[in-house]
């Protein structure tokens, strides 16, 4: 069982690592962002996968100097990736409640694009609908990040059960269909009818969607017959660690 004094240690001796998954453009069938997911290094249990320590992380509050690690971290890592000239790519990081609550979210996010250099349109948060329930606050703290010039994404859209009159009035880039939505498309009609009307809702609202949890072909063809924009999941590429994701990227660059 993990402690909350074993995530403080492994705060202080930096055992936490970023994977990346890559997020595909559809239509180019290239790599046009990856999101950021956070891994424990635990020196005896090797890579512990985030469900078993964000809840504990989100519960002491510790998530908020983590969240900062990842997202200073994920800025650093893309930026980096330009440096030695790879193709400009879009860094989707995860927000919990917790960060997404606090007054200072948006002074963390200009100081570490600040710090980093990073171009703000390369950095694309992701929160979810559950923690928007208080429209007005939400609202509020959506704007601020959005005048600092970065691109705002819903995640697991669809499971949320919030009203979807907030996708009116917040100004938010992107949907991320849940992938429970995905997983169903060709073989139960409800779902594929849920995904069809997500897509033309989303484009009516001008906001990009991305599919997630994408395993199969045929769910990749119908995404794109369809006019889903990105799509993300096994049948592209699992999470990678950062080399092995700057290597697809190196390979694509050059046509392989
Ligand atoms: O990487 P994996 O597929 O195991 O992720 C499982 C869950 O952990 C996902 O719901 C994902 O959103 C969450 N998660 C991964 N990285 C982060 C992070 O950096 N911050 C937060 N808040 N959640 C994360
Ligand atoms: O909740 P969030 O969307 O932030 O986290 C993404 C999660 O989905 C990660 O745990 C990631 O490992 C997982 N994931 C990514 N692609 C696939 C996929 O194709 N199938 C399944 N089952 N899970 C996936
Ligand atoms: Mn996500
Ligand atoms: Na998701």
């Amino acid at each position: 069982m993990v402690l909350e004094t074993d995530l403080r240690k492994a705060l202080e001796r930096e055992e936490f690592v970023l994977w990346y998954q890559p997020q595909i453009n559809l239509a180019t069938m290239r790599i046009k962002g990856v999101e950021a997911l956070v891994r424990w290094n635990h020196p005896e249990l090797g890579l512990v996968p985030p469900n078993k320590f964000i809840p504990l992380a989100e519960e002491t509050g510790l998530i908020v100097p983590l969240g900062e690690w990842v997202l200073r971290t994920a800025c650093q890592t893309n930026k980096r990736w330009q440096e030695r000239g790879l193709q400009k790519l879009r860094m989707g990081v995860n927000l919990s409640m917790r960060q997404f609550r606090r007054d200072d979210l948006s002074d963390t996010v200009a100081s570490v694009l600040a710090e980093t250099g990073l171009d703000p349109a390369d950095l694309e948060l992701e929160i979810t609908e559950s923690m928007t329930m208080d429209l007005e606050q939400s609202l509020l703290t959506l704007q601020k990040l959005k005048g600092l010039g970065i691109q705002i994404g819903i995640d697991d859209f669809g499971t949320g059960y919030s009203s979807l009159s907030y996708l009116k009035k917040f100004p938010i880039d992107r949907l991320k269909i849940d992938r429970s939505f995905v997983s169903d498309i060709g073989a139960d009609e409800n779902d594929s009818a849920i995904v069809n009307t997500i897509l033309l809702m989303a484009h009516s609202l001008h906001l990009k969607v991305t599919a997630e949890g994408v395993e199969t072909e045929a769910q990749k063809e119908y995404l794109k017959s369809h006019g889903c924009d990105d799509a993300q999941g096994y049948l592209f590429s699992r999470p990678l660690p950062e080399g092995e994701i700057e290597q697809l990227l190196r390979a694509e660059q050059v046509g392989v």
